[in-house]
């Protein structure tokens, strides 16, 4: 059985790799702690995707327990800044909201085309099923007959019901199905996909939000939570991108994929810093056990290189 620790701290490597080394080269050898090498750790934060008010509170953190003189090693740098950063991804953690009791938690997949909504929610249907939970899910992106395929694939793998449509059908109708068959079923999650046209296409929002509606009219309060998934190796970018979406689909949490293939782990801190949403999952490989709740004090210790917190 791999640890969950260690799945983070494999998921995380080339951003460990880059943020220890940035670490490292500061506060080495010979040179002295001087307000130089302050400014070049706020730096190589930013540089590491942290963004700046992250950046600066980290470095604000280290400089002040430096000049109390409570920094004699690397480690303890690393130890300050990881304590840090689980203060910063603390700051937005809460419950998922769910259904009424006996009925369904419904939960909306938003994001641009590419950014891992059919897969988080394959990887979703996988982890409730093995907990025992009835799940349906709701093929809406029936813009791309690929998308339905791909789901009802998820489907079979996870044995769960996918209601979907021929495609090019209307989205809100499969919505409205699937949220009666969820009901009818006495599911215990319905996930819903949707399709990810670009951010800025007026066209794409007034689906969504008619997807909203139709949810609504058969399952008054759902959905529950409306998940954005953000590709974490795009940089900055998808901080306007989170904005924009959460303006237009009112959405209430999100779901950082691809962590495993990028440096730019930094940008999560970035994300929580700057932007008040919950993150509830991270995407940390290709395998279903890759898709993990987020952990501030996993995250946080596996980013500086910590041994793993507690045995699973
Ligand atoms: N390495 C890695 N790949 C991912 C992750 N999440 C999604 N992907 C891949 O990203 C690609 C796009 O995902 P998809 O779910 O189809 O995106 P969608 O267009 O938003 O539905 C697929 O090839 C996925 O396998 C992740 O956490 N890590
Ligand atoms: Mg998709």
């Amino acid at each position: 059985m791999k640890s969950i620790f260690s799945i983070f701290k494999r998921g995380l490597e080339k951003t460990t790799t880059k943020v220890a080394r940035t670490i490292g080269s500061i506060f080495t050898g010979v040179k002295a702690h001087s307000a130089e090498s302050f400014d070049e750790l706020e730096e190589l934060l930013i540089a590491a995707d942290f963004g700046v008010p992250a950046s600066l509170r980290i470095v604000g953190e280290i400089r002040d327990r430096y000049e109390r003189g409570a920094i004699a090693t690397n480690a303890d740098l690393a130890r300050i800044a990881s304590e840090t950063v689980k203060d910063i991804l603390r700051q937005r953690a809460r419950a998922i909201h769910t259904g009424e009791p006996g009925k369904p938690t419904v939960i909306l997949m938003v994001g641009v085309n590419g950014s891992g909504k059919t897969t988080t929610i394959g990887k979703l249907a996988a982890r409730f099923r093995a907990d025992g939970r009835r799940v349906v899910l709701a093929a809406c992106d029936t813009f791309r007959a690929a998308a339905v395929e791909q789901l009802q694939l998820w489907g079979e793998r996870t044995d769960s019901q996918v209601v979907s449509a021929k495609h090019g059908a209307d989205p809100a109708s499969v919505a409205y199905d699937a949220t009666q068959a969820a009901l009818a079923r006495n599911a215990d999650y319905l996930l819903i996909d949707t399709a990810g046209r670009q951010h800025n296409q007026k066209g794409l929002m007034d689906e969504l939000a008619k997807i909203r509606r139709s949810i609504e009219k058969v399952y008054p309060g759902a959905p529950h939570e409306v998940w954005l998934t953000v590709d974490a190796s795009l940089g900055g970018n998808v901080l306007n991108q989170a904005r924009e979406f959460s303006k237009t689909t009112g959405v209430t949490g999100l779901v950082l994929t691809k962590l495993d293939g990028t440096g730019k782990g930094g940008m999560v801190v970035a994300l929580h810093q700057e932007f008040e949403l919950p993150t509830f999952f991270i995407g940390l490989g290709e395998q279903p056990e890759d898709l993990q709740p987020f952990s501030p004090e996993y995250y946080a210790d596996a980013l500086f290189g910590e041994e793993a917190p507690r045995e699973e």
